[in-house]
């Protein structure tokens, strides 16, 4: 094999031809002036999928949930999320440097955080105390091995955060992952926080972009952050073309991402020294070398010897993630490069 497997992230993924004619031929205009007929018209069709009032385009799934997160919130609140989330662990403490944000980190069940975890951690009135604000959840979960938020639970979360005033923010990087696996809609998920981001740039197969869905109000604020953080684009319609492209397009082959996943996950677990640390649910694979057998430099050296790439999630733990440019017979090369490898 001469190319690369790059299974180190779903972000590897590059414009397919067709993508790049829609950006060539995308119509264009002052996004900041609200002239780009390109992203107001995804930014419509978005929130349509999602049943909210408006939404927002973004580059990248960072600034979305920063601007989701700044707009619900004010410098002082307390935000409560799942200590494995991509927000606490991911975004280099962007809510604290910039939007004077406190965390409580919870430790959540594979990535699922619930209502008997949370209640207790709902502050009441105190001259003392930070406001708790905010709840944050992330569906797909990505440290948990791209594990599915249960939709019940987050029924349940986003009652009792209406009990306490409290928004629900809804890191939707891979919601679309989610989406597919479940059958479950991105409206029927939107309608359990107020303030929803996806990734086009992911599995989707855009070069950049994410957005944000929510009531105007709200996204009216974080159209004001996204300026303040310095995401006022200008003629982004060439990119909000590649990102309806892969609404159109992109979103039903996520399955065979998942269907390559399993497999992937079906061969590791079959093969010693070799521990799948969670069941494969989407495109995520997550698994730990028994240190007798190998060491993590040595291991995913050898793989990139065999032109596989992976990366290290945590001591002799690696991810691999399966998107658009890794077929199914990537997946059987990759097996025989597995078993061949000598342990180091
Ligand atoms: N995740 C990246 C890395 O940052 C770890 C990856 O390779 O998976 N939310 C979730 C759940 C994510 O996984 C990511 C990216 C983001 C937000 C941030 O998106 P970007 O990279 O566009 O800022």
């Amino acid at each position: 094999m001469s190319k690369f497997v790059d299974l180190r992230s779903d972000t590897v993924t590059r414009p397919v031809p067709e993508m790049r004619k829609a950006i060539a031929e995308a119509e264009v205009g002052d996004d900041v002036f609200g002239d780009d007929p390109t992203v107001n018209a995804l930014e419509a069709r978005v929130a349509g999928e999602f049943g909210r009032e408006a939404a927002l385009f973004v580059p990248s799934g960072t600034m979305a949930n920063q601007v989701a997160l700044a707009a619900l919130t004010q410098p002082g609140d307390e935000v409560i999320l799942d200590r494995q989330s991509h927000i606490f662990n991911y975004e280099v403490a962007a809510a604290s440097a910039i939007s004077g944000i406190q965390f409580n980190a919870l430790d959540g069940d594979r990535g699922v955080i619930t209502t008997r975890d949370i209640a207790p951690c709902i502050r009441e009135p105190n001259v003392h105390c930070p406001e708790t604000r905010v709840i944050s959840l992330e569906n797909t979960h990505n440290r948990a091995g791209g594990r599915i938020f249960p939709l019940e639970e987050m029924i349940s979360i986003k009652a009792l955060a209406d009990r306490h005033h409290l928004k629900v923010h809804l890191d939707g990087a891979r919601i679309a992952n989610a989406s597919v696996a479940t059958g479950i809609s991105f409206a029927a998920y939107a309608s359990c926080a107020d303030t929803v981001s996806m990734c086009f740039s992911k599995g989707l197969g855009a070069p950049i972009g994410s957005i944000v869905v929510s009531d105007h109000e709200t996204i009216e604020r974080a159209r004001k952050k996204r300026k303040m953080f310095g995401g006022g684009m200008r003629q982004v319609g060439i990119l909000a073309a590649a990102a309806n492209y892969s609404l159109d397009h992109h979103v039903g082959r996520l399955r065979d991402d998942h269907e390559n996943a399993a497999r992937l996950g079906e061969i590791i677990s079959s093969i010693d020294g070799m521990t799948l640390l969670y069941p494969v649910e989407t495109n995520i694979v997550v698994f730990r070398l028994d240190e007798r057998a190998y060491t993590l430099d040595g291991f995913l050296s050898s793989l990139k010897e065999h032109r596989v790439l992976a990366v290290p999630f945590g001591p002799r733990t690696v991810r691999m993630v399966t998107h658009l440019d890794v077929g199914a017979d990537d997946i059987s090369y990759v097996e025989s490069v597995l078993r061949d490898l000598k342990p180091n």
